[in-house]
């Protein structure tokens, strides 16, 4: 006799009850994409969680700070999801193992989901896997999602098309506030977040910050980004840091900014989730590759049998 599957329904009310083998069940119905992820998400629609993007390069402290955090939201009783997004070489699909390993310390809590996704290949860029893993998290009713990427340049921008308030690390001495500047990461960031203090030049990075962001005009009643200092891995600072996000999740309350924000995020996910469909349907086969590498063929003609356009 066939072994029956749990009906979605039962995963459902078994992940919004705190069961994290369901809510690992349904996460992997999203990213594989399956017959049944129209209708789970049909199923768990709604829900207004609170979306946190934390961005930042390699070994700023990204992981080590979602750690404390998941501990301070932790105590006001709130329930966190976290998707953790990890380039991961395009050879194996793995994802880092030390981001589990560090958020272990929140490994038998049930109020707690983490996830690492591998982003296989697409580098930078939103996957749908990543968007409509948030939306999932948040329709089984996680009050705080947290997606921490690794930030260069355009995954940045994407993750605070996606998240509410978005956070980027900083830390002394790795010269990441000049180059913040460059790549116009200022425009996007809603928090900074200077961490390692504990380390020579954290004094000159929140200087330098400051300095540059006195220099942005802004109208009256838009955000000003405020600079944290955090030492991470001492959960020094964090209780300010909570703060500063729930004042900026205030301010955008206010008005209609949340809604533009919500709006947002939708088209976002709608984009990569065309992007991702549009991948699929459109297979770019091996001896197409091949005709167009000896010369058989143009770029432009083989994009077209691609498409299907004939014409
Ligand atoms: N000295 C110091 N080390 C930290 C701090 N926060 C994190 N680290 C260490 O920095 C390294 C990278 O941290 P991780 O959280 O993996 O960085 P990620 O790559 O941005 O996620 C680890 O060895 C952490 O223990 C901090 O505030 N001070
Ligand atoms: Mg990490």
């Amino acid at each position: 006799m066939a072994r029956t599957e749990p009906a979605l329904a039962d995963l459902v009310a078994a992940a919004r009850a705190g069961d994290r083998r369901a809510t690992a069940r349904l996460l992997t119905v999203v990213e594989n994409n399956t017959a049944a992820a129209p209708e789970l998400s049909r199923l768990v629609k709604g829900g207004d969680a609170q979306i946190v993007g934390i961005t930042g390069s390699p070994g700023v402290g990204k992981s080590t700070l979602v750690s404390a955090l998941i501990a301070a939201w932790r105590e006001q009783g709130l329930r966190v999801g976290v998707l953790a997004v990890d380039p991961s070489s395009p050879f194996t699909g793995g994802a880092i193992l030390g981001d589990r390993v560090r958020m272990a310390d929140h490994a038998l809590d049930p109020g707690v989901y983490i996830r690492s996704i591998a982003t296989r290949g697409h580098l930078g860029g939103l996957t749908a896997t990543t968007t409509a893993g948030v939306r999932l998290l948040e329709g089984l009713g996680f009050d705080t999602v947290i997606v921490e990427t690794v930030g260069v340049g355009q995954a940045e921008v994407e993750i605070a098309s996606l998240a509410d308030t978005t956070l980027l690390l900083l830390a002394p001495g790795m010269g990441d506030g000049i180059q913040a500047v460059k790549a116009g990461v200022v425009e996007i960031a809603d928090v900074y977040v200077v961490n390692k203090a504990d380390r020579p030049g954290a004094d000159g990075t929140v200087r330098d910050l400051k300095a540059m962001m006195s220099l942005v005009r802004r109208e009256p009643g838009e955000w000003r980004q405020p600079v944290c200092t955090t030492v991470a891995s001492e959960r020094k600072g964090i209780d300010d840091l909570v703060a500063a996000i729930g004042k900026h999740r205030d301010w955008l309350s206010e008005g209609d900014r949340l809604a533009l924000k919500r709006r947002q995020r939708a088209a976002a996910e709608i984009r990569a989730r065309v992007d991702a469909d549009l991948r699929r349907r459109y297979r770019v086969t091996d001896a197409l590759a091949e005709a167009v590498a000896n010369g058989e063929t143009d770029v432009a003609s083989a994009a077209r049998s691609v498409l299907g356009d004939t014409g």
